[in-house]
């Protein structure tokens, strides 16, 4: 099976299905497409031209959600999906508050502006950056560190792509200089700390780390 993950670096959403894909085993190409500038043709393979894409033997899936969805079905080991039908309910809803809700607040609001604005030769929007910080983002994980109360994951006693799907995000908060403050947020630091031991997420923010720091300074 010859397998390609159409990317770029930075992207939470390309780094969540490099670290499931890691997590189970699954051997791939990275393929770089910056998502500013995509090649010709390249909706074809991602028809709203957004990455992640992936290619199995000629065929393509557009969608981190659904790029994960499949790689459960062909490599079940680790789950990374629970067997109880209310938690794979829970499980779908959290991705989707992370990948959408969370992911406009932390990613497209405070490291766009912080990191990939300046990256693109741009300003950073720091008035934009404050009122996500001090306003938007405090009720999402407020929610978020209540889901966590008394337990190691997002949903049931393991890991799902709920819990990768949020470390994939904060990730993208850390590089924009954001730490989360484990005073108010405690379940979600320790969460998130656990998350970013595992070594494909040590692997991926040590070179995403380098690069930033040697880009931007
Ligand atoms: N829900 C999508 C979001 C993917 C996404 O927004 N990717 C960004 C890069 S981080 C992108 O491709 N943006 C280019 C565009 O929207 O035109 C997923 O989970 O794969």
């Amino acid at each position: 099976m010859s397998i390609k993950l159409y990317g770029a670096a930075l992207s939470p959403f390309v780094r969540k299905t490099r670290v499931a894909l890691a997590l189970k085993g699954i051997e791939f190409e990275s393929v770089h497409i910056d998502p500013n500038a995509p090649p010709e043709g390249y909706e074809k393979i991602s028809p709203m031209k957004r990455i992640p894409a992936l290619e199995v033997d000629g065929q393509f899936l557009a969608d981190s959600a659904a790029i994960c969805a499949w790689m459960e079905k062909i490599h079940p080991e680790p789950a990374l999906y629970p067997s109880d039908a209310m938690e794979m309910g829970q499980v779908i809803w959290l991705e989707r508050f992370i990948d959408y809700d969370l992911a406009m607040r932390c990613t497209f609001a405070v490291f766009r502006n912080r990191v990939l604005m300046p990256l693109l030769g741009k300003e950073c929007d720091e008035e934009k950056v404050q009122h996500a910080l001090s306003t938007t983002i405090p009720p999402l994980f407020v929610y978020l560190e209540k889901t966590l109360e008394g337990r190691e994951f997002l949903v049931g006693d393991n890991m799902t792509v709920a819990d990768i799907a949020l470390a994939s995000q904060m990730v993208n908060f850390h590089h924009a200089g954001e730490q989360l403050d484990a005073t108010t947020y405690p379940n979600l630091a320790a969460h998130i700390k656990r998350m970013h031991a595992l070594p494909p997420f040590v692997q991926t923010i040590e070179k995403e780390s380098g690069f930033i720091q040697k880009v931007l300074g």
